[in-house]
């Protein structure tokens, strides 16, 4: 019996737990098109360009409020889940999956942001969407705001350096949390909380003015949505205290270059940018650090004992995280080749990259997660991963991505020795872009990370029709074994 109980307990510590939550992710601005549907309002994200212009636009250098320009394909149409989404649900329940992330874009359900009422019209795709999903029996996972902002909050109110979008977004947020009630359970309140230092247009509507203090500016921004996010978990639990409300950051280690000193320093710098906004969202406080900054740089958040009391009363339940790649950084400009998207780093030499550069690291999941457990003891949620690629159809239209399935099968397994061998808590798995969508860096359909193919070019052109690649089957199998054979 003893004995029993014993094999009982190594089965169970050497698996993932049976209610793991497999699946794949999406956002609305990625992946929805029906841009100008349903009364659906002008977002940032649609008049975000694709090609050269499109990085200065996204760090809000560049400002554009019209669409009087070709360049804004394919975002707009994107690959038309609004049109698509029974036949995509349908090939995700194929896979098995268990939940299906997604987002809302915020001007669907307040054209402008600052409405009163919501758009009747709006709320209905999102009910159906969510109906489809019950159906298949796969729970949505659902981002409140993933690089999306109504484009009136921006030209009307500055975007998020106005603490007024804090109201607005406490508003987008009842109506969520009430209205579907019934169908979500899982909650997101802001994607890549932390993209906001980097790629501050996406993040939170913010442009820059000749002269304007940006760092200060970026880090006002930050606090209204760290605010909002509090209200959010709180709305989110009054409404039903079963919800299960996460952050959500941009992970992925700093490695020093060397062991110089101040490369390890910077390592820590860096990532401590970082950490500073789950600080906020599981502890509920700045840390010390981020107070000294703040002083450094004159900025006053004018802080009331309310906001305080809001934000220690209000943690997250739960850490979520997009992990790609992990970087190398060093203080000695001669030390290589500088890599990377978002957060720029240097080549690490010991590490193969995508065609991106973005350098692939599968061990560096594992150290991740083990970094964000022993700091917050909270459970995670891996909410994005994958590889982009060119993807080319065979002559019998198939994508035979050999290259994604080693990158996922070397990812899953380093995830499994996190929750296996460091015993991490770990709620669940969705693999990024599960089917191809608009690439948020580059804006193009060209970098691909779906399991299911879309045909649609950079340049507009192609049916839209869905095709399973190799990764189809596989992801299929890892799923039906709950990630015993990867
Ligand atoms: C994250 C975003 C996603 C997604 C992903 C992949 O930063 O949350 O929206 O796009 O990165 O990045 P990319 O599309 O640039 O390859």
């Amino acid at each position: 019996m003893q004995k029993r109980v014993a094999d009982k307990e190594s089965e169970e510590t050497m698996s993932l737990p049976k209610d793991f939550l497999w699946g794949g992710a999406t956002a609305a601005n990625q992946y929805e098109g029906g841009w100008n549907e349903c009364g659906r309002g002008l977002a940032n994200v649609d008049v975000t360009p694709w090609g050269p212009d499109r990085r200065k636009v996204m760090s809000g250098t560049a400002g554009v409020h019209s669409l009087d320009d070709s360049h804004f394909y394919p975002g707009l149409e994107a690959v038309d889940f609004y049109h698509h989404y029974k036949e995509d649900i349908a090939l995700f329940a194929e896979m098995g999956f268990k939940v299906f992330r997604m987002s809302i874009a915020w001007s669907r359900i307040f054209p402008k942001g600052d409405e009163e009422e919501p758009n009747e019209e709006g709320l209905r795709f999102y009910e159906d969407v969510f109906r489809e999903l019950k159906k298949h029996n796969i729970e949505p996972l659902v981002t409140i705001t993933h690089f999306d902002c109504p484009m009136y909050l921006i030209t009307e109110y500055g975007g998020w350096k106005n603490p007024k979008l804090i109201e607005f977004y406490k508003r987008l947020c009842q109506v969520l949390f009430t209205r579907f009630r019934p169908y979500v359970k899982w909650w997101l309140t802001f994607n890549e909380i932390n993209m906001i230092l980097h790629l501050p247009f996406m993040g939170a509507g913010l442009e820059f003015e000749e002269g304007e203090d940006r760092e200060k500016a970026k880090y006002l921004a930050a606090h209204n949505e760290l605010l909002a996010s509090a209200w959010a978990v709180k709305i989110g639990h009054e409404v039903n205290p079963e919800n299960m409300i996460g952050c959500m950051v941009a992970a992925g280690e700093f490695y020093p270059y060397s062991p110089m000193p101040e490369d390890v320093f910077l390592a820590q710098q860096k990532e401590r940018e970082n950490l500073m906004f789950i600080d906020v969202q599981a502890r509920g406080e700045y840390p010390a650090y981020a107070k000294k900054l703040f002083e450094r740089m004159g900025l006053d958040l004018g802080m009331t004992p309310e906001q305080e009391a809001l934000l220690k009363d209000n943690p997250v339940d739960f850490i979520s995280f997009s992990y790609y790649t992990s970087r190398c950084v060093s203080t000695r400009p001669d030390a290589g080749e500088q890599v990377g998207n978002a957060f720029k780093g240097v080549k690490n030499p010991y590490l193969k990259a995508s065609d991106w550069g973005w350098a692939i690291d599968p061990l560096g999941l594992r150290t991740t997660m083990n970094s964000l457990y022993d700091r917050y003891q909270k459970p995670l949620f891996i909410v994005e991963n994958g590889l982009g690629a060119k993807d080319v159809p065979d002559a019998d239209g198939r994508v035979q991505d050999d290259y994604r399935i080693e990158y996922l099968q070397r990812h899953l397994q380093a995830m499994k020795d996190a929750v296996e061998l460091d015993g991490i808590p770990l709620l669940g798995y969705t693999a990024w872009g599960c089917i191809d969508l608009v690439s948020a860096s580059t804006g193009e359909m060209s970098k691909r990370y779906g399991f299911i193919y879309v045909d649609r070019d950079d340049q507009g052109h192609g049916t839209l029709k869905r095709l399973k690649k190799k990764s189809f089957d596989w992801y299929k199998k890892v799923i039906a074994t709950n990630g015993e054979d990867l």
